[in-house]
């Protein structure tokens, strides 16, 4: 680990550089002397709460690696995913728009692509502006347009979306197939074993959960008790590919070795890495390096194996001298959850950590904690280190920021909710979004300290059992964030004025894209 010696050279940097560096377009230091855009990269972690980094309060463990970018850069105090799940999360952040215009939720592991290969995405965009790209881990956005034949290329898929190289887990950790795809295709697979998934019956010749527990390497509920690979039930039914199973233990060391080999290759052009952690997501398997060094069980160790990975990626980085040309956002893709269907004793050993932090609910819930999720911008000499910022933002914005960033003009059909508030997020401004939409499996909206939700039926039964406070009733509630951030009091009854100004603000969003300069040029 390099991690002192980056605080020190990037402290001594900043005071010489922040001062010429009022337009970040005209970034022009880098890898390639001919190079004038940075490169981007995002690490998206999986399920990580607000309170689950050092910097943002965790207790009982450390995260140094992540805690020194905050050091280094930005730290966001009201940063938001989009949504309280993985799929719409990870849509509206490709592609600028709000996933309930797609009806994007999460998505079994056999689910076609939602992201028609027409539009406009993030990825594409940068394409369009010299960019080399890659994803890098888990992709959960559907593959192929349905019947998928897992045995040849798959498609469309990262490519046909904007991705140069992918090497991705297809869906999640808890679903079939349980391999890497590499540029669409299954790495390491024996054609003479083809792959056959199915989410509908047990097709497969290997136990499930339900038939052999005594197999397992933890106990699952029900969903999770369809076919085992490695010792660990997964959601969905897998036949054949037993040369291309992965190993749960390494696959975060997988994820970094594909991710330091994107880097290391960078040539003259820029490059835009997504890089989709699959930690600290369900399975938790993290590797023996790290197992029982948490005290918290396999959840807190994955915290610990996912803060190794930003470790790695940021010495990666400074090896190939590309720490001043690299802005690099670390956050999550929905808040946190506890029991997520694996015994994994992530409930008891929990002690005193607080993964959703002050606020109410979690990954699921409309609550605060569903969306509010730890959110760390490092561009050093760029940004000044330690800022912190309050700035109300959300990550459906990162595609029109980035395209500012670029010097790209957003066309009539791109990216439809994307507000460019590159200034925010590089924290030379606090200026937050005008207003903040959060989707779980009822919808808020927020504005001037008040945070209206509408009704979204009774808690299901799935939810009740997590014990994550799900936020949204058969009617709707309005709170007063300011003076309530754990959301404990509806005051909808004694606010009537707020709650219909947001109700009204809501069904304009609901109906219609709301980029500022969207409309008129259709
Ligand atoms: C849920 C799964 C959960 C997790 C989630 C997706 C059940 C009961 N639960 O349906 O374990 O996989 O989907 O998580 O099946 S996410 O982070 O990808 O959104
Ligand atoms: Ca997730």
């Amino acid at each position: 680990m390099v991690i002192k010696r980056i605080y020190l050279l990037s402290l001594l940097a900043a005071s010489v550089s922040l001062a010429a560096c009022s337009n970040p377009s005209a970034a022009s230091e880098g890898h390639g002397s001919k190079q004038s855009k940075p490169n981007i990269v995002i690490i998206y972690s999986d399920d990580v709460g607000y309170g689950d980094i050092g910097v943002y309060g965790a207790k009982g463990l450390k995260t140094p690696a992540i805690d020194q970018l905050a050091a280094e850069g930005a730290q966001f105090t009201d940063a938001h995913c989009t949504a309280a799940t993985c799929t719409p999360s990870r849509y509206s952040l490709l592609t600028g728009s709000y996933a309930f215009r797609n009806k994007a939720a999460v998505l079994p592991g056999d689910a076609p692509l939602i992201i028609d290969p027409q539009l406009p995405t993030l990825p594409k965009m940068l394409q369009q502006n010299g960019y080399r790209t890659a994803v890098i881990g888990k992709w959960h956005l559907g593959l192929g347009r349905g019947n998928i034949n897992w045995n040849e290329r798959v498609g469309p898929g990262p490519k046909e979306i904007g991705f140069d190289y992918s090497f991705i887990l297809p869906s999640t950790g808890d679903r079939v197939p349980t391999v890497y795809m590499e540029n669409q295709q299954i790495v390491g697979l024996d054609p003479n074993d083809p792959v056959e998934v199915s989410y509908a019956e047990n097709i497969s010749d290997r136990p499930t959960g339900m038939e052999r527990p005594d197999l397992l390497k933890m106990g699952a509920d029900p969903q999770h008790s369809g076919t085992i690979t490695n010792g660990v039930s997964r959601i969905g039914y897998m036949k054949g590919g037993e040369s291309a199973l992965w190993e749960d233990e390494t696959l975060a060391d997988m994820l970094s070795t594909k991710a330091k080999e994107f880097i290391g290759a960078a040539d003259d052009k820029p490059f835009f890495l997504y890089y989709a952690l699959h930690d600290i997501h369900v399975p938790r398997v993290p590797n023996s390096r790290f197992v029982g060094k948490s005290g918290m069980g396999p959840r807190g160790d994955a915290i610990l194996q996912m803060d190794w990975a930003v470790s790695e990626l940021m010495d990666a980085l400074a090896q190939q001298g590309l720490l001043e040309n690299t802005l690099v956002i670390f956050t999550s893709d929905n808040g946190p959850v506890l029991d997520d269907g694996y015994a994994d004793r992530a409930v008891e050993l929990l002690g005193e950590h607080k993964p959703s932090g002050d606020f109410g609910g979690g990954k699921y819930s409309v609550l605060e904690a569903g969306t509010r999720v730890p959110t760390i911008v490092y561009w050093k000499g760029r940004i000044k280190p330690g800022t912190k910022s309050n700035a109300m933002l959300s990550q459906v914005d990162l595609y029109a920021s980035f395209a500012s960033l670029v010097g790209h003009s957003l066309a009539g059909n791109e990216a439809p909710d994307s507000f460019n508030m590159l200034e925010s997020w590089r924290a030379a401004s606090t200026e937050s979004r005008p207003y903040l939409v959060e989707e779980a499996y009822a919808f808020a909206v927020r504005k001037n300290g008040w945070k209206y939700i509408t009704a979204g039926g009774a808690t299901p039964d799935w939810l009740a059992v997590k014990g994550v406070r799900a936020g949204w009733g058969t009617s709707p509630r309005l709170y007063h964030l300011k003076e309530d951030m754990a959301e404990q009091q509806n005051v909808i009854g004694e606010h009537t004025s707020e709650a219909q100004e947001l109700a009204s603000l809501w069904e304009e969003v609901r109906t219609a894209p709301t980029r500022p300069d969207y409309q008129k040029q259709q």
